[in-house]
């Protein structure tokens, strides 16, 4: 499979090993997934940091937070309980853990290629039991001068959609949980259409449906309802196994556009592209029948969990016709490139 991505030269453009850990007792795993918005001049990113300690050859440690802060769980390999195969998740004694504990870091950029942490801005950390086990891929939307944060909450609890809002990227108000597990990829539109917020997400249904896209409606963009499928997996396809939005969809001429990320039965993540009117968002008219990014340079084949293009986050480039995604590479590497629309939409095909 070709595709029709740019990539920076300069990529991976962030690495584990460019930033320091958040905690003492803590190293980075991985450096994934940023949202990226624009604020005071400058392209920020708002990235993944997973961490987890030394590993030892004979025991498997991994972090979750606690009321007292973070602690430390260690299973030793051996364990007849343990389910270890996923690099990214464990079962113990029947209890789901994730090998890593993530918060979100601020970093920025002048050109949108070389990032850097900027001085005075805090770290996102999980906040309470349902956040116990990290908070994940955070999507920005700027809508009335209010940057609106969802994010992948996850706790013994499930995987949910958290929301935190602010103006200053200092102070920040937490309204919980908006999406119960379990979802994720929740993406809000950053117009309102007819008065009412909209929002993209991804809520799994385990026996009769599946891993598909949905599309609600709020008066306030906290309390959401009017819940419809969207857009569904494909058997066959490259993404017939899971789909989940990108970052909040481009308003073009033709239609709300958006950037979804597709995965296989082999757990190999692509992007494409889809297209919803732009007076009934629920109505898609168009869907990308072939990705427009695959995984195929090294640092997208093999990392922490490799064959992995995964995007929340882009800046549009009105001037130039064009959009810059910021995508996790294998989990494990930040990287940009960027994309022609008039070359996404001659991949489009009217439904
Ligand atoms: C999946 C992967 C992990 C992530 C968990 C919880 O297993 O995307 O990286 O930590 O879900 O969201």
């Amino acid at each position: 499979m070709k595709d029709i991505a740019k990539r920076f030269p300069e990529n991976p453009l962030l690495s584990p090993s460019d930033i320091l850990p958040s905690h003492k007792d803590l190293q980075i795993a991985c450096l994934l997934n940023p949202g990226v918005f624009r604020y005071d001049g400058k392209i920020w990113m708002i990235i993944r940091v997973a961490e987890r300690p030394d590993q030892k050859e004979d025991t498997i440690s991994f972090p979750v937070l606690t009321s007292a802060g973070v602690e430390v769980i260690e299973i030793s390999k051996g364990n007849p309980e343990l389910d270890a195969k996923d690099a990214r998740v464990i079962k113990y004694k029947g209890v789901d853990y994730l090998t890593t504990l993530s918060h979100l870091r601020l970093m920025c950029s002048d050109d949108g290629r070389k990032f850097y942490e900027p001085e005075g801005y805090p770290l996102l950390i999980g906040e309470g039991f349902l956040e116990s086990f990290g908070i994940e891929d955070c999507r920005v939307s700027y809508i009335d001068g209010l940057y609106y944060l969802t994010y992948t909450a996850v706790s013994p609890n499930g995987v949910g959609v958290g929301l935190r809002t602010t103006s200053d990227w200092k102070k920040f108000q937490s309204h919980g949980m908006i999406l119960p597990p379990h979802n994720k990829d929740c993406a809000i539109f950053e117009e309102k259409i007819n008065g009412l917020f909209y929002a993209l997400h991804r809520p799994s249904s385990v026996e009769i449906g599946g891993n598909f896209i949905w599309l609600a409606s709020s008066p306030d963009g906290v309390h959401w309802g009017n819940h419809q499928c969207v857009l569904k997996t494909r058997e066959n396809l490259w993404d017939s196994s899971r789909i989940g939005a990108g970052a909040s969809p481009i308003k073009t001429e033709k239609g709300w556009l958006s950037i979804y990320h597709g995965a296989n039965q082999n757990h190999q993540y692509c992007l494409g592209a889809f297209l919803m009117d732009l007076e009934n968002p629920v109505k898609v008219i168009a869907r990308t029948e072939v990705p427009i990014m695959v995984p195929t340079k090294e640092y997208e084949l093999s990392g922490f969990f490799g064959n992995v293009v995964f995007t929340n986050g882009h800046v549009v480039n009105p001037e130039a016709d064009s959009v810059t995604i910021y995508y996790g590479a294998s989990d494990e590497f930040v990287c940009g490139a960027e994309f022609s629309i008039k070359e996404i939409f001659s991949l489009l095909q009217y439904i």
